[in-house]
């Protein structure tokens, strides 16, 4: 490489916002990185995270060289091994549980720690695949709202964020930008210039809140009356689409139906939120266009999370949202990209929902799970029910690799921890969840220390387990050539040989093509779905249900981190040393907190000590602490001591955001 040069990188990170970088690097060395001034959403400017790269690259807890554990599990005490000496121990173990467990017997557990195209779903599924692994199913983020998206439209598609500055009325449900998107303020920032609202529904009084022109403090995990009371108020004064919600849609009569209880004062009673306040969103409801429904994902990890997004999903057909330019429902992008899978042929063999990881490894039979291989997660400190996860984690029978950046809480729980390379380190082909760009990221530097990328550890493992066929050990170009070359129009001329050239390239899908109106609905009789998916907890109440002596417990995304990502940055421990529970004044008053006490919080599934801070971000009743702290960090346990395995109404999804805990001073 160049002693100086400058490459174009994609943020890797689960982020909306898959920001374009620029990376650059002097004698082997990246000094800077940079948003991308002429990608059109990046701007050029990129959020505190990123901006503290540097500290991430070179972090002391990065992972160099293969390690092999040489003290009790969890100690995190290790000796250095070669990649062979690692490689051929670890082979000779799979092996061995394959050959008397069966392939089944192996599980692997990944998320989205890196989002490229090569890092996952590529020759790590092609291995499961080949050895008949367990599935992991990986539901832990979006897969209830996602699910019931795709039952309503068909697919995870909406309107391409570069319209949001037409829109004339923005409904912000349940997301919070300023932490989690931030490139979307600037957008939400124009449309208000030129005269249009912004208005924010969720529990806590966010930063997004306090930014904008409305916010509707619901108690959380009430949205589905929320939206099902707007529906009937649309309906009963006859101001809504008929043509779209009657002739475009399947299932009107039953979404009548299921709006007819919600009157404005017991959609008001529910939610606790004024019928002014929700008469007034009638009414922008009704008359003010484009109108833009944007929900966040925290709507969905909830109890009834399918039932919420579907009722969502309803308001946004019934108001006829999509006909206008800057209008629709823009919850994910993710489904708007026709690239190929690179899994190749799946087996059907037994699926483990990753929500439930605790279970999985303490008591599943037929086979058990004797081999547990983590790559870009940490859920020692992001899985729901922690105490139980750790039980599993600390089976002296279990075989634990984990391919990891950093010494993270899951790593330290390993038989083999194996360095993993950073994304500037790497090629890789991004895609986003939010905007319409395909990004080429090259490597700027190559990894350091004995580091590779998780295509590169696949064609290892596979090594490994004497697998060498082509298949599993395929090149990275070729991969990404592959990924690209489906014939889909809206990847037209989109090549790697381009990429090479000019590494941004939008999909060949106008801007102003409104998802469902210029494009077809993709479900039988490309009509919409308006009733609710099978299986939605739609009707029978659990609201307003709540013991006076439990606080409901939110754990959103923190400006900071993302998830346990960025958790051990000096940068981020500098403003929050310890982690924190936040409290309205007056619950910390009854409670005879004073701000700064530390408080023991608890429920069924286990127990953590946070430091109680007095805060008007929550209202009474509910709590608040940011996901997620390491657990190393805060006493070996973190915020997902509290949350539960159970699985939302439909789709497989979370609940992080139904805790319930009880609060006391910690003695
Ligand atoms: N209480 C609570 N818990 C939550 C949530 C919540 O809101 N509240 N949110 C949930 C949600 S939405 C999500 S998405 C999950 C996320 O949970 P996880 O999937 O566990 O994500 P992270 O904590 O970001 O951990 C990602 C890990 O991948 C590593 N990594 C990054 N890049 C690579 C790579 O290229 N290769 C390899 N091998 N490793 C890499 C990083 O170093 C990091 O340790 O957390 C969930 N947990
Ligand atoms: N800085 C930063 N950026 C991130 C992440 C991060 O951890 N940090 N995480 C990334 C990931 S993995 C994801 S999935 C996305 C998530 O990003 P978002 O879509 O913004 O979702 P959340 O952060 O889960 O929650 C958003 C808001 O939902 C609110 N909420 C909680 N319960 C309810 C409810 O019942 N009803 C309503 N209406 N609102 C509720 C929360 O108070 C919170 O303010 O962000 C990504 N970007
Ligand atoms: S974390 Fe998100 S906002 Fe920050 S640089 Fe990456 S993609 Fe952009
Ligand atoms: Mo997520």
């Amino acid at each position: 490489m160049p002693a100086e040069s400058v490459v174009h990188g994609a943020c890797p990170h689960d982020c909306y916002d898959t920001c374009g970088l620029r990376v650059h690097a002097e004698d082997g060395v990246i000094r800077r990185i940079e948003g991308d001034p002429e990608h059109p959403l990046t701007r050029g400017f990129l959020c505190f995270k990123v901006n503290h790269y540097l500290e991430r690259l070179h972090h002391p807890d990065r992972v160099l060289y293969p390690l092999r554990r040489s003290g009790p599990k969890g100690a995190g005490q290790f000796v250095r091994v070669s990649w062979q000496e690692a490689m051929a121990e670890i082979g000779g173990r799979l092996q061995s549980i394959i050959s008397e467990h069966g392939g089944e017997a192996v599980l692997p557990y990944s998320f989205a720690g890196n989002m490229g195209l090569l890092a996952a779903g590529a020759l790590d599924e092609r291995l499961w695949n080949r050895i008949g692994a367990s599935r992991l199913e990986r539901t832990i983020c979006t897969a209830s709202g996602n699910a019931a998206l795709r039952w309503v439209f068909g697919k995870t598609i909406g309107p391409d964020p570069e319209t949001i500055p037409a829109a004339r009325f923005v409904l912000l449900w349940g997301q919070n930008p300023m932490a989690t998107n931030i490139h979307e303020i600037p957008l939400l920032d124009e449309l208000r210039r030129s005269g249009g609202e912004v208005w924010t529904i969720d529990p806590l009084r966010t930063d997004t809140a306090r930014r904008f022109d409305r916010h509707l403090q619901l108690d959380p995990g009430t949205d589905l009356a929320l939206a099902l009371g707007l529906g009937r108020a649309l309906l009963a004064s006859g101001r809504y689409d008929r043509e779209f919600a009657e002739e475009r849609s399947l299932g009107f009569d039953e979404y009548r139906r299921l709006c007819e209880p919600w009157t404005l004062a017991r959609t008001a009673a529910v939610t606790s939120l004024g019928q002014d306040e929700i008469g007034a969103l009638v009414e922008r409801l009704a008359s003010v266009r484009p109108l833009l429904v944007r929900p966040g994902y925290g709507v969905q990890r909830q109890q009834r999370s399918a039932a919420a997004v579907w009722a969502i999903a309803a308001l946004s057909i019934l108001t006829g949202s999509w006909r206008d330019v800057g209008g629709g429902l823009l919850m994910s992008n993710g489904g708007a990209f026709p690239l190929r899978s690179l899994a190749g042929p799946e087996r059907k063999t037994r699926a483990v929902n990753m929500l439930q990881l605790g279970e999985a490894l303490t008591s599943l039979g037929a086979p058990p799970i004797k081999a547990l291989v983590v790559y870009s997660a940490n859920p020692a400190a992001t899985a729901p029910d922690q105490a139980q996860v750790l039980r599993g984690l600390r089976r002296e029978d279990l075989l634990t690799l984990v391919h990891e950046q950093m010494m993270t809480d899951t790593a330290k729980y390993a038989d083999y921890v194996l360095p993993a390379a950073m994304s500037m380190e790497v090629w890789d082909l991004h895609t986003s969840y939010w905007h319409r760009y395909i990004q080429l990221n090259r490597p700027a530097v190559p990894p350091p220390g004995e580091a590779v990328s998780n295509p590169e550890f696949f064609r290892r493992l596979a090594r490994a387990l004497s697998l060498d066929d082509p298949e599993l050990q395929a090149d990275d170009l070729a991969l990404i050539e592959r990924a690209l070359a489906t014939g889909h129009p809206w990847l037209e001329g989109i090549t790697l040989g381009r990429l090479l050239k000019e590494p941004v390239q939008k999909l060949r899908l106008a801007t102003d093509a409104r998802p469902f109106v210029d494009t077809p609905v993709p479900l039988p009789e490309g009509r919409f779905r308006i009733m609710p998916p099978p299986e939605a907890a739609v009707e029978g109440s659990r609201e307003g249900s709540r013991a006076p002596h439990l606080f409901h417990l939110l754990t959103p995304s923190s400006r900071e981190t993302i998830k346990s990502t960025f958790g051990n940055m000096a940068s981020m421990r500098r403003s929050h040393p310890v982690p924190e529970l936040l409290m309205a004044e007056e619950d910390m008053r009854r409670l005879g907190l004073a701000s700064g006490a530390k408080v023991r919080v608890e429920n069924e599934h286990g127990a953590v000590e946070l430091k109680a801070v007095a805060s008007d971000v929550p209202r009474p009743g509910t709590v608040v602490s940011y996901a997620v702290r390491w657990n190393h960090e805060a006493s070996g346990r973190n915020v997902n001591q509290l949350t539960s395995p159970q699985l939302a109404d439909y789709g497989g999804g979370s609940t992080f955001y139904s805790a319930m805990v009880r609060v006391a001073a910690a003695d």
